[in-house]
């Protein structure tokens, strides 16, 4: 994944509006949200964010909902014993101060627990995300191809 230039970075989410893949409360900014496309059936969707804390106070992510599905939990992802495995992170994802941290494709994620309705390539799905400081922040999921490994605009 390319990496932006801060200025530029800054500068586009002074015209993001909220619910945009970029978004920003507070010290907090989320950037490339995204998820795949899946069927009315699928028990569960993955969805990938990239978190960064602009201020001098940790943060962390604390939680999240969506319409489009029942539940949606924290999971990390890590291989034991050449099997990889989910497990919740009953305490978040911890976002220190100067750091950007991304959830991504075989590490930490968010899970949406039971789509309520299909997830279709080229949407966006919104999804409210909870800060222990920095509170709620909407944003939203752009809807990638099953298969993909990162998002369509990953370098915008
Ligand atoms: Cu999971």
């Amino acid at each position: 994944m390319r990496t932006l230039v801060p200025g530029l970075l800054a500068g586009a989410l002074t015209l993001a509006a909220a619910g945009a893949a970029h978004a920003q409360r507070g010290d907090i900014t989320v950037s490339q949200a995204w998820t795949r496309a899946v069927g009315a059936t699928a028990p569960t969707a993955a969805g990938y964010l990239t978190l960064r804390n602009r201020g001098a106070t940790p943060d962390r992510l604390i939680g999240a909902a969506t319409s489009a599905a029942r539940a949606v939990e924290i999971h990390e992802q890590r291989s034991e014993d050449g099997v990889m495995r989910m497990r919740p992170l009953p305490d978040g994802v911890p976002v220190p101060p100067g750091e950007t941290v991304t959830l991504g494709p075989g590490g930490t994620h968010l899970m949406l627990v039971g789509p309520t309705r299909p997830l279709v390539r080229g949407e966006r799905v919104p999804l409210t995300l909870r800060f222990e400081r920095a509170g709620e922040v909407r944003v939203e999921l752009s809807v990638e191809a099953a298969g993909a490994r990162q998002p369509a605009h990953a370098g915008h």
